[in-house]
């Protein structure tokens, strides 16, 4: 299937001819065009493959050592008025910016070609879905393309010749850290990212595209792109109930999404529909709908394991590309936390040869794995519904020690966007810095925002108004720990508890009791049945202290001030209702 788009192809030609590749192959999406491909990297070494037998349809992909994770400081939203990228946002003049970058992608795929990857987010016919065209010089990221999103054939098809599209430019350059940008220019619907090889800054549908440009296009075309997981939960009596969530980097939101409910919970089963974003729009019926544009996992490999997430393991056993990860002598793959012994010995993430003695770990920290979607065996017979799911539940998510209670419902809408721009947790020894510090993270879309995030707040109150019959909104927290540092809660498998409750709540079947900070569960409306939990503990997981939530309006109060007057009134009224309730809270 040819592009037939007059506008798409002068637009490749133009940057074909700033790139100067030796050649331009337009990508079909095909299994030949896959295998040529691989075959091509495993003969440069772009790729190793796997043991066959073992891992039928797998390869193992080494990126440079300083390229291992999305770079946030490398990250621009370029508008024409830096207002409107907020100051949450780097910012950079678009003419500066195509002047700049434009200067490093000139003859910069020399001796190299130029692939053409036409892809959607979403399903051929949804109307949710958006069309992209990446041109790349990268075959791993043309592989990787073809596992995270629907791409070739089916997409020139879909964008016809009059389709609106973005234009996503992607070139590896030197792969040097100091002449790297992954510039986004929402007024043009373009990205251009210059420098990188790794993941999130150059597979450009996912954060780049599904995130940024889409919230965007959604401000302006009326719906939400947003970071959240999407699940349905059967319940014994058949009933499936939809619920989207919202969580920072290392809050578990891939286990969640893939939940196997515990032993003790028969007759309750979880399907995931996505991972990483949901695209949510107001349905005929009043309800907000969500769809998971992608058609993949990218998701993190050390600690996951049979025991953090069986349905991870199983999705991987074939087709995946792993990346960043330890390669062992039967040409296999192994990464801390997985509960498995380490091999003897094996190559690392590094290319290094590595022992468990080595005192390094064996796979990157942030190594990955891409896998096709299709293969979870918990995937929901409705994760392609061009209309997507009914949501019945929001949750916003956090790991906070000592502060925010297993679970909690917000009063209403306005008062749920308040809990989700309020939203922070403390950062883990799998993360950059310091481990503890609260980091202030807003519907966990702080990197992922493409324009003012004061403006996002408005959207989120303005579609609230424009949704007849809105989803609840809720706060989870598995993390709580006791004065000793013990975690209060499982976790894990458990967590569907909490989420029981939320649905009961929302069909007005559990019990719930006021504190400031919204409605906690009473004691026996959490369903704990087969779960050995002291009473003690189950009264510190669900404790609501007024100090710690005085302390935490003050920091608040302080990523609020950076919004100036651009922050909505509604916010403000919220946190000073929160201020009273908290000063007549007894407890
Ligand atoms: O490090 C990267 O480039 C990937 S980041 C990522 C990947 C999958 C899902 N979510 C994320 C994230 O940073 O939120
Ligand atoms: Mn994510």
């Amino acid at each position: 299937m040819e592009i037939r788009h007059k506008e798409a192809l002068a637009w490749i030609e133009e940057m074909a001819s700033l790139c100067e590749p030796d050649e331009v192959v337009f990508c079909d999406g095909s299994l030949e065009e896959k295998r040529r491909l691989e075959e091509e990297c495993f003969k440069t070494g772009e790729l190793i493959e796997l043991n066959q037998e073992k891992l039928p349809g797998c390869a193992l992909h080494r990126t440079a050592r300083n390229d291992v994770a999305r770079t946030e400081h490398l990250t621009f939203i370029c508008t024409r008025n830096p207002h409107d990228a907020g100051p949450t946002n780097n910012w950079m003049d678009p003419q500066e910016a195509y002047s700049k970058v434009g200067g490093m992608f000139k003859g910069s795929m020399r001796g190299r070609t130029m692939y053409v990857v036409p892809f959607l987010m979403g399903t051929p016919g949804s109307p949710f879905t958006k069309i992209g065209i990446e041109l790349t010089d990268s075959k791993y990221v043309v592989l990787n393309m073809r596992i995270m999103t629907r791409m070739g054939d089916v997409a020139a098809r879909e964008l016809g010749t009059d389709r609106t599209f973005t234009k996503c430019l992607h070139g590896k350059g030197e792969l040097d850290i100091e002449r790297r940008f992954i510039l986004h220019f929402p007024e043009d619907n373009t990205i251009w990212s210059y420098g990188s090889g790794y993941g999130g800054n150059v597979l450009l549908g996912k954060k780049c595209l599904s995130l940024r440009i889409a919230s965007y296009l959604g401000l302006l075309e009326g719906w939400m792109a947003e970071h959240m997981l999407i699940v349905g939960v059967e319940t014994p009596d058949g009933e499936v109930h939809y619920i989207c969530g919202a969580f920072p980097s290392a809050c578990g939101k891939t286990n969640l999404a893939m939940l196997v409910p515990p032993k003790s919970m028969s007759g309750y089963k979880v399907w995931t529909v996505g991972d990483d974003i949901a695209w949510l729009r107001i349905g005929p019926d009043g309800r907000l709908w969500a769809v998971n544009p992608e058609s993949g996992f990218f998701g993190v490999a050390p600690y996951t394991s049979y025991k953090t997430n069986p349905n991870a393991m199983e999705t991987i056993k074939k087709n995946t590309i792993f990346t960043n990860v330890l390669l062992t002598p039967d040409k296999t793959v192994w990464w801390e936390g997985m509960d498995v012994d380490p091999p003897a010995e094996g190559i690392d993430w590094k290319g290094e040869p590595w022992t468990p003695q080595s005192g390094e770990p064996g796979a990157h920290p942030n190594a990955r794995f891409t896998a096709p979607a299709a293969q979870c065996p918990s995937i929901s017979p409705h994760w392609e519904d061009p209309q997507g799911v009914p949501i019945s539940a929001i949750l916003f998510g956090g790991r906070r020690a000592r502060l925010a209670p297993l679970v909690y419902e917000a009063f209403n809408w306005q008062h749920g966007t308040f809990v989700g721009a309020t939203m922070a947790s403390e950062t883990t020894a799998a993360q950059s810095g310091a481990v503890g510090v609260v980091r202030r993270d807003p519907m966990a879309m702080l990197p992922f925002c493409g324009y003012n995030m004061a403006r996002y707040f408005r959207h989120w109150l303005d579609m609230g108004s424009r949704i007849p019959n809105p989803p609840k909104i809720f706060h989870v927290n598995w993390f709580r720990k006791d004065p000793d540092g013990r975690f209060l809660w499982p976790g894990y498998g458990e967590n569907l508890r909490a989420l029981d409750w939320i649905i009961r709540r929302c069909k007005n079947e559990a019990d719930a009791q006021e504190t400031p900070i919204g409605l906690i569960p009473t004691k026996n409306s959490l369903n704990l049945e087969g779960l050995s939990i002291s009473d003690e503990d189950l009264d510190q997981l669900l404790e609501v202290k007024a100090d710690p939530w005085v302390e935490e309006l003050e920091s608040m109060q302080k990523f609020f001030d950076q919004f100036g007057y651009d922050l909505p009134e509604e916010l403000v009224e919220e946190q000073q209702a929160l201020k009273n309730r908290l000063g007549e809270w007894k407890a």
